[in-house]
C-alpha cells in the first residue's frame, strides 16, 4: 500500500517523452518538468485513477482489422472535468504505441509509462473544476490482457482464435481493472462515465456493445462500423465490446424501466454454438419482471446477453452481460441481471467494498428462486453450509485475493438476509428499491448501507448488517424471530 501516497512522474526527460508534432524538427526539450499526480488511493489497487479527475464520456473509434488478434487500433476522445485543480493528467493505460495526445484538438507532449500503466501530460493550463476538456489519445498495436493469479481470470481484451468452424473472436472481460489494458481510461468504479462506442470489423462480423446501437454501416472492404451509445454513466470495467460472427435475436422490449419505459431486448449468439445454449436466455423477460420488482425500475435502456466460447467467468457488462456457452445457466443470468443494479447502475467507492456488488447479486438467486415457488430455506441453508466451510473475514476485503471469494458471494448474501428476517417482504422491498435510489448519484460504502439500513429499518436491522459485515467469526444462521 506505499503507491498509493504520490505518485511522481518525472515528464519530458529523455527519450521516453514524445511530442505529437512529428512535422516539426526535434524540438530542444525544455527543462525536465516533475508533475505529480496522485492515484484515486483505492485500498486494493492504490495506483489505479487519478484523485480529483472526473470523465463525463468515452468516444471510441476502434478498428478490429483482424478479429482472434490482438491487434487492436482506435483513437479515444475523453470529455474530462475535475473536482480539484489539476495541473498534470494521468490515465490508466497498459495498451499499445500511442501515437498522439491532443488538448482540446492540440498537441501536447506525453509520456507512455507503460510499466506503470500511466499516460501522463500536462494542459497548457491546469484543469479546473468546472472547466471541461476533451484529450483524445489515438493508439495502435497488441493489446493484452493482464495476467494476475489473484483473480479468477486474465482482464482485458480478450482474443479467442479461429478453432474449426468458429472464425476468430474478440470481447472485453475486465472486472476490475482491466480496460486499462486496451484504452485510456480513469480505471476506477469511483467515477462511472457515459460512452460512445464505434467498432469497424470485417466483412461477415458482428460488432456489439454496452448501450443501444445507433448505426451500422458499410466501411470499406466489405466491412461494417456499428455504433453504441451508453447514455446512462457506468464503470469503465462494466463497459461490453464484442466481435464475432453473431446471429442476434431480438425479443419483444419490456415495460421495466423507469417510469413503466420499454427496455429493449436483443441477445447474440455466436454462429455455431450448440443450439441448449440459448435455452437459459428465454427467461431473460421473466427475469427483468422479478428483479425489477425487488430492485426497482430497470436502470438502462437495453438488456441481454452476449455469449462467448471461453470458459472463463461471467461478468455483468452493462445491458450485455457477458456470458460464456458453459455458464449458459438461469442461476448465472439472473446473478449478472441483478449486478446490472448493483455494480453497473451503482458503483463502487472501493474495489474493497466489492461485496455491495456481489453479494445483492447472489442475493437475487434467492429472490428468483422464491418466485419460482421455492421456499427458500434451503437456499439459505445451503449459503450457510457453505460459509462455514470456507474461511470467514468482515466483509470489507483487505486483499485482492479476497475480492470474489466466498465470503463476497455467499457471506455478502446472508448478510442481506440477516436484514430481511428482522422485517417483513414489503419493507425489505422498499428498502431495497430505497438503496437504489439514495445512492444513485454517488459510489457506495458499507458505511452507507449501514446508516442507511438504520435510518430505513431500525436498530434491529442495523445491529444484524452490522454483525454480518464487521465480526471476524460467522455469525448464526439468520432466521425470523
Ligand atoms: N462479477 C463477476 C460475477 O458476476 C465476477 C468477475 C470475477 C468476472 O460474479
Amino acid at each position: 500500500g506505499t503507491v498509493g501516497a504520490l505518485l511522481v512522474f518525472a515528464l519530458l526527460t529523455g527519450a521516453q517523452a514524445r511530442t505529437g508534432a512529428p512535422q516539426t524538427a526535434v524540438p530542444t526539450l525544455p527543462p525536465p518538468t516533475i508533475i505529480t499526480a496522485q492515484p484515486i488511493g483505492d485500498t486494493i489497487y492504490p495506483a489505479l485513477g487519478q484523485a480529483g479527475l472526473d470523465v463525463l464520456n468515452y468516444d471510441l473509434d476502434l478498428f478490429v482489422d483482424r478479429p482472434g488478434t490482438s491487434e487492436l487500433r482506435g483513437t479515444a476522445v475523453l470529455t474530462l472535468t475535475a473536482t480539484q485543480p489539476l495541473p498534470a493528467l494521468s490515465l490508466d493505460f497498459l495498451g499499445p504505441q500511442v501515437l498522439e495526445v491532443l488538448w482540446n484538438g492540440l498537441s501536447v507532449p506525453y509520456r507512455q509509462d507503460q510499466m506503470a500503466g500511466k499516460l501522463t501530460f500536462n494542459p497548457p493550463q491546469p484543469l479546473l473544476p468546472g472547466m471541461r476538456a476533451e484529450v483524445t489519445v489515438r493508439f495502435a498495436g497488441r493489446v493484452g490482457v493482464r495476467p494476475d493469479p489473484d483473480l479468477p481470470l486474465d482482464v482485458g481484451w480478450q482474443a479467442v482464435p479461429a478453432q474449426g468452424e468458429r472464425v476468430g473472436a474478440n470481447f472485453t472481460l475486465s472486472e476490475p481493472d482491466g480496460t486499462r489494458t486496451f484504452l485510456p481510461v480513469n480505471d476506477h468504479p469511483s467515477d462511472p462515465a457515459t460512452f460512445t462506442t464505434r467498432v469497424t470489423v470485417p466483412a461477415g462480423y458482428t460488432a456489439a456493445a454496452s448501450g443501444m446501437q445507433q448505426s451500422e454501416v458499410a466501411a470499406p472492404n466489405g466491412g461494417r462500423t456499428f455504433t453504441f451509445v451508453q447514455a446512462e454513466p457506468i464503470p469503465t470495467y462494466a463497459l461490453a465490446i464484442h466481435v464475432n460472427r453473431f446471429e442476434r435475436l431480438d425479443s419483444p422490449a419490456i415495460p421495466v424501466g423507469v417510469g413503466g419505459a420499454a427496455v429493449i431486448r436483443r441477445d447474440y449468439f455466436p454462429v455455431g454454438i450448440p443450439v441448449e445454449t440459448r435455452d437459459a436466455y428465454a427467461s431473460t423477460n421473466e427475469i427483468l419482471g422479478v428483479l425489477s420488482d425487488w430492485f426497482g425500475p430497470f436502470p438502462f435502456s437495453a438488456y441481454g446477453s452476449a455469449i462467448v466460447t471461453p470458459r472463463i467467468p461471467a461478468l455483468e457488462t452493462a445491458t450485455l452481460s457477458t456470458m460464456p456457452v458453459t455458464s449458459s445457466s438461469v442461476c448465472v443470468l439472473v446473478h449478472e441481471t441483478a449486478h446490472q443494479w448493483f455494480g453497473d447502475r451503482l458503483t463502487l467507492a472501493d474495489w474493497s467494498e466489492v461485496w455491495l456488488n456481489e453479494g445483492f447479486a447472489t442475493y437475487a438467486e434467492l429472490l428468483w428462486a422464491q418466485s419460482q415457488g421455492e421456499n427458500g430455506d434451503e437456499v439459505v441453508r445451503g449459503w450457510y453450509a457453505r460459509a462455514s466451510r470456507t474461511a470467514t473475514r468482515p466483509l470489507i476485503a483487505t486483499t485482492e485475493r479476497q475480492l470474489f471469494d466466498t465470503t463476497a458471494y455467499i457471506r455478502g448474501a446472508l448478510a442481506l438476509h440477516a436484514v430481511r428476517v428482522t422485517v417483513n417482504d414489503a419493507a425489505f422491498k422498499t428498502y431495497l428499491r430505497g438503496w437504489v435510489v439514495e445512492v444513485a448519484d454517488r459510489p457506495v460504502t458499507t458505511a452507507d448501507l449501514l446508516a442507511y439500513t438504520r435510518t430505513r429499518l431500525g436498530e434491529r436491522a442495523w445491529a444484524a448488517l452490522r454483525l454480518w459485515a464487521e465480526s471476524p467469526a460467522l455469525p448464526p444462521l439468520p432466521a425470523k424471530p
